[in-house]
């Protein structure tokens, strides 16, 4: 929309920087963005937006981002240089340094690393393949195992599809019980969910509880009808104290799930020594409240267990996020209104991309196994620095920091600067893609459309949106899925093959919703495009059983990883009467609504105000150390030491540290001139790369032991 007089023009967008995908209303003039506000017609966000929306501006306008290819040079005086060279000479130089490394070492010998915005990008996922189908590597990964792997795990397990998340169904729930997330600070998680603290308020409104564990007293905390802290990492052993509550005092009920669910008994069986008395002294949960929580929970109308981060990045992710669904399941509160379901989105992936595999290929180092072709990011360092056969020697990142992002992120900067060659799809310059050879830098996000292909299979609500670029490509730029498309070509002609034409994104979404579920309804990529504000869908439906990608169409609840695995956690966690003794602290992460991962902090409206990479400590814990609020102190853990202030909250568990994740911009030759200057430290210089949740392969980063003195 233009008006005549001013040049002013309006724009509808989606902002991409984290999953609650608020629908945002941009005013332009020329090159300058006016104004970005939420956008009140949008169905999902409703007008809501976080103050990271301006930062869609901040990005676009960033002197420091990329804009040209850049070649990484060693000048006269031995130091690095980033010579600026043509688009058609960076793709070149990439293509022939892949299939170099791949006719000398075969192609097990090229990485792949994907990151988190690859998600946010639509071109990245559906034009990744032009590359990667040329290059069929064994060494893929990405920040899934960082992350959501457990997820992935438990929908792949129970319900046959590695994206059939039930996600919960907040505007119609009157009991919420939520493990380790943080969505007033997060925006929600595998759970998009714009304006969660207006749906958490109704859901109280109504007479509703939200019901929260975790180890800080957090923003969602401060809105929780009820919080209580929990050692980190002992969530497993609360969850079935829950479910042996639901099966003990025969509050199971099946409901309209009793006739496709099996193999409850036995499940039944394998967890009668996982009490509430068992679990107590080791999460720090009495037993009675224990069971209050699962009484109320199997009481409500409808009913909600739901855990993120804080249960998936710990040493029992994968069992936490079964048992999450199997306490859904048994309180019959799975496919209900008003409990977790299944979305069924305009671009229904779980129709169109396959259902994931777990464990068909392994490591080399470690022996760690697959899921869904990528292997746990933990072993990347060693996957490059281990000499021998598939020895990772090229590596290839987009839209990822994995040295901040990753455990023993220092171990994996040093590997990296060990390669052959590496080329980074990335527009800015920073502590991973400083090891590149090249880095391709793609159009910024306003510079190309936008359909969010993964998050509407995560949303409280049916919608689809479209959006058109705001901006025009500046001349000679590429696009993200343009570099995927181009490299891909040259390095199939290299290799003897044949370029091949590709459609644009918005062709092959305009392809997934003609034969998806609202076609007969009109929905296309037209009648999008002719509603900016993006079009309602409708709230959840049940949907089972034909929703499931089981074999029979049945929930098996008694899937053998999860249950083998109880072993595990017998070994950790024996009987104890009174309080477990545990002297070692444990470090937790924590977000920031101001901040997202590690790429956010080179804007001044987000960054301004008291620095906000500090420990968090219990003042009690720092008495007994000797600590004094706001002074610097060594934190200790396996793989390294860091020093950083201290920060005295009681809104922490005494024995628990809170450490934010993505800072450290100190490391020499990254450009990010206003993240250089609130540097702080790396949380994943302390985390650790044999942690491992050893069911899934998925990184600790949450409970962490740790030593903290006076520095
Ligand atoms: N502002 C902002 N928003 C973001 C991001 C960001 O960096 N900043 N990142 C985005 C991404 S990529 C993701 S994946 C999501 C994550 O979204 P969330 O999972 O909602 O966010 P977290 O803040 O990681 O919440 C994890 C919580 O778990 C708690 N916790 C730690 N250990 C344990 C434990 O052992 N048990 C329990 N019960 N709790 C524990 C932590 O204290 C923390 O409050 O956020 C997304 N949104
Ligand atoms: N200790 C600890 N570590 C953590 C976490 C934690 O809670 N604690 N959280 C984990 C989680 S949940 C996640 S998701 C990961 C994130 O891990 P990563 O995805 O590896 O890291 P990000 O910080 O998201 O870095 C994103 C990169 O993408 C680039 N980028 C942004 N947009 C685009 C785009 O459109 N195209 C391209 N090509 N590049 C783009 C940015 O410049 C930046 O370099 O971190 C994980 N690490
Ligand atoms: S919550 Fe904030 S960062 Fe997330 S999509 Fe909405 S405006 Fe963007
Ligand atoms: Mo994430």
């Amino acid at each position: 929309m233009t008006s005549e007089h001013t040049g002013i023009k309006t724009h509808h967008r989606a902002c991409h920087l984290c999953e609650a995908i608020c629908g945002v209303v941009i005013e332009t003039e020329g090159e300058r963005i006016l104004s970005i506000k939420g956008d009140k017609d949008d169905p999902l966000s409703r007008g809501h937006i976080c103050p990271k929306a301006m930062a869609l501006k901040d990005i676009h306008e960033d002197p420091d981002r990329l804009r040209s290819p850049l070649l990484r040079t060693t000048g006269a005086d031995g130091k690095t240089e980033w010579v600026a060279i043509s688009w058609e000479d960076a793709l070149d130089r990439a293509a022939q340094g892949l299939v170099d490394t791949y006719q000398r070492h075969g192609v097990h010998a090229i990485g792949v690393y994907l990151g988190n915005p690859s998600v946010h990008n639509y071109g990245m996922l559906t034009h990744q393949g032009n590359l990667f189908r040329h290059l069929r590597t064994n060494n893929r990964f990405s920040a899934t195992s960082v992350d959501q792997l457990p997820h992935h795990l438990a929908a792949l397990w129970l319900f046959g599809h590695k994206l059939l998340f039930p996600i919960p169904d907040i505007d119609r729930c009157d009991y919420f019980l939520m493990l380790g997330a943080n969505p007033i600070a997060s925006n929600g998680s595998i759970w998009t969910v714009p304006d969660v603290k207006k749906r958490i308020k109704a859901l109280q409104a109504r007479g509703g509880k939200l019901v929260l564990l975790d180890p800080r007293h957090t923003e969602t905390a401060q809105l929780a009808s009820e919080h209580h802290f929990i050692k980190p990492g002992t969530d497993a052993l609360f969850l079935l104290a829950v479910l042996n509550t639901l099966f003990a005092e025969r509050l199971d009920d099946l409901a309209h799930l009793q006739d496709f669910t099996q193999g409850l008994e036995v499940v039944r069986a394998a967890i009668a020594e996982f009490t509430a008395e068992f679990a107590a002294p080791h999460t720090g949960i009495a037993a009675a409240t224990i069971r209050r929580i699962a009484r109320e929970l199997a009481a409500a109308n409808a009913g909600i267990c739901y855990g993120r981060m804080g249960v998936s990045t710990q040493a029992y992710g994968a069992l936490n996020q079964w048992l999450i669904q199997l306490i859904n399941i048994v309180t019959g509160n799975l496919d209900k209104p008003g409990g977790s379901l299944f979305t069924l989105p305009a671009v229904d992936q779980v129709s169109t991309v396959g259902p994931g595999g777990f464990g068909r290929h392994h490591s080399r180092v470690r022996g760690l196994p697959e899921f869904d072709r990528e292997l746990p990011v933990a072993a990347l360092a060693e996957e490059i620095t281990t000499p021998g056969e598939h020895q990772i020697r090229a590596l290839f990142t987009g839209a990822g920091n994995p040295v901040m992002s990753t455990p023993n992120g220092r171990q994996l900067d040093a590997a990296l600067a060990q390669l052959d060659f590496m080329v980074s799809l990335d527009f800015y310059l920073n502590e991973t893609t400083r090891h590149a050879t090249l880095i391709l830098p793609p159009t910024s996000p306003l510079e190309h459309d936008h359909y969010d292909l993964a998050f509407h299979v995560n949303a409280v609500r049916n919608t689809a949106r479209f959006n058109e670029a705001v901006f025009e490509k500046p001349n000679g730029a590429r696009h993200d899925w343009e570099i995927f498309t181009e490299l891909g070509n040259r390095v199939a002609m290299l290799l003897g093959g044949a370029a091949q034409a590709s459609m644009p994104p918005a062709d092959i979404v305009a392809m997934g919703l003609q034969i998806g579920p609202y076609a007969q309804q009109g929905v296309s990529l037209q009648t999008l495009r002719e509603n900016p504000s993006g079009i309602d869908l409708g709230p959840l439906q049940p949907q089972l059983p034909a929703r499931l990608r089981t074999q029979g169409n049945v929930i098996r609840c008694d899937t053998p990883e999860p249950l083998a695995d109880l072993a595990r956690l017998r070994a950790e966690f024996a009987p104890v009467q009174g309080q477990a003794q545990d002297l070692s602290l444990r470090l937790i992460g924590r977000r920031h609504v101001r901040s997202n991962n590690s790429w956010m902090h080179n804007f001044h409206r987000l960054m301004k105000g008291k620095p906000r990479c500090t420990l968090m400590m219990h003042p009690d814990d720092m008495q007994t150390r000797g600590i004094q609020d706001g002074h610097e102190v060594r934190v200790q853990s396996r793989i390294g030491t860091l020093q950083v202030v201290v920060e005295s909250a009681t809104d922490i568990m005494p024995g628990v540290v809170s450490l934010p994740h993505g800072f450290g911009h100190d490391r020499a030759g990254i450009r990010l001139q206003i993240a250089q200057r609130h540097a702080g430290v790396s949380c994943n210089d302390l985390t650790d790369e044999l942690a491992l949740d050893v069911l899934s392969g998925n990184a600790v980063l949450n409970g962490v032991p740790v030593e903290v003195v006076a520095a």
